[in-house]
């Protein structure tokens, strides 16, 4: 099956081009100016549209066991709203638990996310630490194409890493030519604060954002930077919320370290104030970690993004239904905490970041796809309209609207955090591996057509990082 795209603006991180895209099987067979269709063909009219590369969502978390419940969204219903949405591949997390083997679960997830309707891989989680883990971590990266490792700094008595395990990890990772990635909470403060917000009577979810203010993310975000320079590991820091990690993330990168630092499209857009809606239901609904801050931690994270200090957007997709959020109806600290947005992202951010003049549409192409795939080594196959990519390509509507709302999206949740905001910027196409799997609000996906990603260690990235750690060494002194 053969695609041509015609008519439309090629826009890549690099620029812009008017030139047509034509697909043979799964792949981009040419880009250039006025190409034939070859026989059978299917043509699509850009009609002066965009065409871009797929997005990639860096951090989703489908049917995930969390908090004494599972996310609802399964990686079919999750990753066919992605593509609804423009986005072509995920990265999710398996997380192990505590004991348990990593291989072993990495199995178990590679087993859920066979019903993926797109392209999909995966961080592992750290969350112990042993001999086991270490033999492990060496199999994952050799064997099976994992070449991240997550640290969930907060979760304590769940999943949490504490600084034992972080550099017993970040070592082995750097050994390996692996990227360290973390949630930057200070877990012991936030079991701490908790308790006090709680026991000063605050229960309902406005406890979220007291018991977890920006210092807590920002310690976790220092920390964890001068970590993985002591250790000599590249880190990519997830879901920046507040000025506090934006300025762990552009100091170490000011030292030359080759950190790198994720905004979820909901923090760009929705603040504070949503914890103190009246109404029990709809305030739990935002109940995620890091919370929502407020609109001056919204400005920096914008300008984190424009200045290349942040260089991917992601959603955090996890979602947890309205009956779910009341497991913790009588104490905040009992909602199970995610929130969803898989097939929001794209438009969100194009509305509020393209439209409003914050980024070129390349800066858009870049912090929605291309960067994922650079820093994650998944470049050029992913994140690219080149010859030979995969072709996973969407022709991108700017003038298009909608109203997102949970009555008209394809995520499998009762609720949508941006209920009611009109974006403009939509896929009209989404193409999945040269098959289109999203056209003229029609969805079209196939449950198992989705494929792993293998991505190799000592990804090109990261180089720098590798060869200052080739200069390090202990010296020893004869004497
Ligand atoms: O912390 C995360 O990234 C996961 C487990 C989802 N929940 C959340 O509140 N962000
Ligand atoms: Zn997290
Ligand atoms: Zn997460």
């Amino acid at each position: 099956m053969s695609v041509l795209i015609r008519g439309g603006t090629v826009v890549t991180a690099e620029g812009e081009l008017r030139a047509d895209v034509l697909t043979q099987g799964e792949t981009i067979a040419a880009v250039g100016p006025n190409l034939a269709a070859p026989a059978g063909a299917k043509v699509i009219d850009a009609g002066g549209a965009y065409v871009i590369p797929g997005g990639i969502d860096p951090h989703t978390h489908m049917e995930l066991p969390f908090m004494g419940t599972v996310a609802s969204e399964d990686f079919f219903t999750g990753t066919s709203a992605a593509v609804a949405g423009g986005t072509t591949t995920i990265i999710d997390f398996v997380i192990p638990g505590y004991g348990q083997s990593i291989l072993e679960a990495y199995k178990t997830w590679r087993g859920w996310a066979e019903k993926s309707a797109a392209d999909y891989t995966f961080h592992v989680a750290i969350t112990w630490w042993g001999q086991q883990v270490a033999e492990e971590m060496g199999a994952l990266c050799r064997d099976h194409g994992v070449n991240s490792f997550k640290h969930f700094m907060a979760y304590k008595g769940a999943i949490m890493a504490d600084d034992e395990v972080l550099v017993h990890s970040f070592r082995r990772a750097a050994e390996l030519g692996a990227l360290c990635t973390v949630h930057a909470e200070n877990g012991e403060l936030v079991v701490q604060l908790q308790k006090a917000v709680f026991e000063a009577g605050v229960t309902g979810p406005e406890g979220h954002p007291q018991s977890r203010p920006p210092v807590v993310e920002g310690e976790a975000a220092h920390r964890a930077t001068r970590l993985a320079e002591a250790l000599g590991v590249p880190l990519y820091i997830v879901h920046n919320s507040c000025i506090e990690s934006l300025e762990a993330i552009t100091r170490a990168r000011l030292a030359g370290q080759q950190v790198f630092g994720e905004v979820l499209a909901q923090h760009l857009v929705l603040d504070d104030s949503v914890y103190y809606n009246k109404d029990w239901n709809t305030a739990a609904h935002y109940v995620m970690s890091p919370p929502f801050r407020s609109k001056e931690h919204q400005a920096a994270l914008w300008k984190g993004l424009q200045s290349g200090m942040l260089q991917t957007t992601a959603t955090d997709h996890c979602c947890f239904c309205t009956e779910q959020k009341r497991a913790g109806v009588d104490d905040f600290r009992k909602i199970p905490t995610g929130t969803g947005g898989v097939e929001d992202r794209m438009s969100v951010l194009w509305h509020h970041g393209v439209r409003t003049g914050r980024l070129t549409p390349s800066q858009f192409v870049a912090a929605t796809s291309t960067e994922a795939a650079k820093i994650f080594n998944m470049y050029p196959k992913k994140g690219s309209i080149t010859v030979g990519a995969d072709a996973d390509l969407v022709v991108w509507d700017p003038n298009g609207t909608r109203v997102i709302s949970k009555a008209t999206h394809h995520q499998n949740i009762d609720f949508n955090i941006y209920e009611g905001m009109e974006v403009t910027g939509i896929p009209a196409t989404t193409l999945s591996r040269g098959k289109i799997v999203w056209q003229n609000g029609a969805l079209d996906t196939v449950r198992g057509a989705g494929r792993y990603v293998d991505r190799p260690c000592w990804a090109p990235i990261w180089k720098a990082q590798a060869a200052r750690n080739a200069s390090r060494g202990v010296r020893r002194v004869e004497r």
